[in-house]
């Protein structure tokens, strides 16, 4: 079993899509492990996406992650990261596969829908900047 970190972003909070990709996450066999609606600063926001700090949409981005809240989880499953990142779809929903959440639910490649590590460094930083051992279960 693998955890992973995940996001449903403003933009989805925002649209009453909460719902909908939680049931897509557990339609496709993730645990949800742990879970929290949370609203972040912008400098929450800006220490999460630190490894983008040089890049430049990354005051927008921080902008954007920090506007309205976002539901946080952790996922367990067999190859959760590769997993995740697959459901999830590429970056820019333009260019997501079809029956993928960016696909289906992205605005544009800042807002599209959902965050998701994209390796087991990321998770292993990301999951406990949003979550104690005590609140995974
Ligand atoms: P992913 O979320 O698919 O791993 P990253 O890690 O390259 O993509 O980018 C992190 C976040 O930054 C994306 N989810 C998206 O919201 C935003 N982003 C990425 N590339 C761009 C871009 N060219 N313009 C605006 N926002 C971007």
């Amino acid at each position: 079993m693998e955890r992973t970190f995940a996001i449903i972003k403003p933009d989805a909070v925002e649209r009453k899509l909460t719902g909908k990709v939680l049931d897509k996450i557990e339609g496709a066999g993730f645990k949800v492990v742990g879970m929290k609606k949370i609203q972040l600063t912008k400098c929450e926001a800006e220490g999460f996406y630190y490894v983008h700090r040089e890049r430049p949409f990354f005051g927008d981005l921080c902008t954007f992650m920090s506007r309205s809240p976002v539901v946080v989880l952790a996922l367990e499953k067999d190859n959760a990261i590769a997993a995740w990142r697959e459901l999830m779809g590429a970056t820019n929903p333009a260019n997501a596969d079809a029956g993928t959440i960016r696909k289906e639910f992205g605005v544009s490649i800042e807002e599209n829908t959902v965050h998701g590590s994209d390796s087991p460094e990321s998770a292993a930083f990301e999951i406990p900047y949003f979550f104690s051992q005590l609140e995974l279960c």
